[in-house]
C-alpha cells in the first residue's frame, strides 16, 4: 500500500515530461574494421603488399597467400604460422590486439614479405 501511493507522483511525473529522453545510439558499439590483403609469390618475387602492411589495432586481419611453391608463412610477434601449397590460397585470419610491427616472413624462401604494423 505504501509503495503504491509512492508510484504515482512518479509516474505523473515521468508522463508530464514530453519527448522521452531517449539518448541517440552511439558508435561506441560499432564492429571492428576487417583488413583484407593478399599476397603473392611467383618465381620468389612477392606482389600484392608494400613493405609495410598496417592495420589498425583491434581490427581483424585476413590474409590470403598464393603462392607457387610450398613454403611456410610466419607472422613474427603473433607467432602465427601459415602452410603455403601451390596452386591453394591459404587463408590467415588474426585479431590485430597487439601493438608493434611484426614481420611476416616466407621460411623456406627466407624473404620478409611485408611488415605488419598494428597501432
Ligand atoms: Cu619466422
Amino acid at each position: 500500500m505504501r509503495v503504491r501511493v509512492a508510484l504515482v507522483p512518479l509516474l505523473l511525473a515521468v508522463a508530464a515530461c514530453g519527448a522521452p529522453d531517449v539518448t541517440p545510439p552511439g558508435n561506441q558499439t560499432a564492429a571492428a574494421p576487417a583488413v583484407d590483403a593478399a599476397i603473392t609469390v611467383a618465381g620468389g618475387a612477392v606482389t600484392g603488399v608494400g613493405p609495410r602492411l598496417d592495420v589498425p589495432l583491434g581490427a581483424t586481419l585476413r590474409l590470403t597467400v598464393r603462392s607457387d611453391a610450398a613454403d611456410e608463412l610466419h607472422v613474427h610477434g603473433y607467432d602465427r604460422t601459415l602452410d603455403l601449397a601451390p596452386g591453394a590460397p591459404a587463408l590467415l585470419e588474426l585479431t590485430a590486439d597487439v601493438p608493434g610491427v611484426f614481420e611476416v616472413e616466407l621460411h623456406d624462401a627466407g624473404t620478409v614479405v611485408t611488415s605488419l604494423r598494428v597501432r
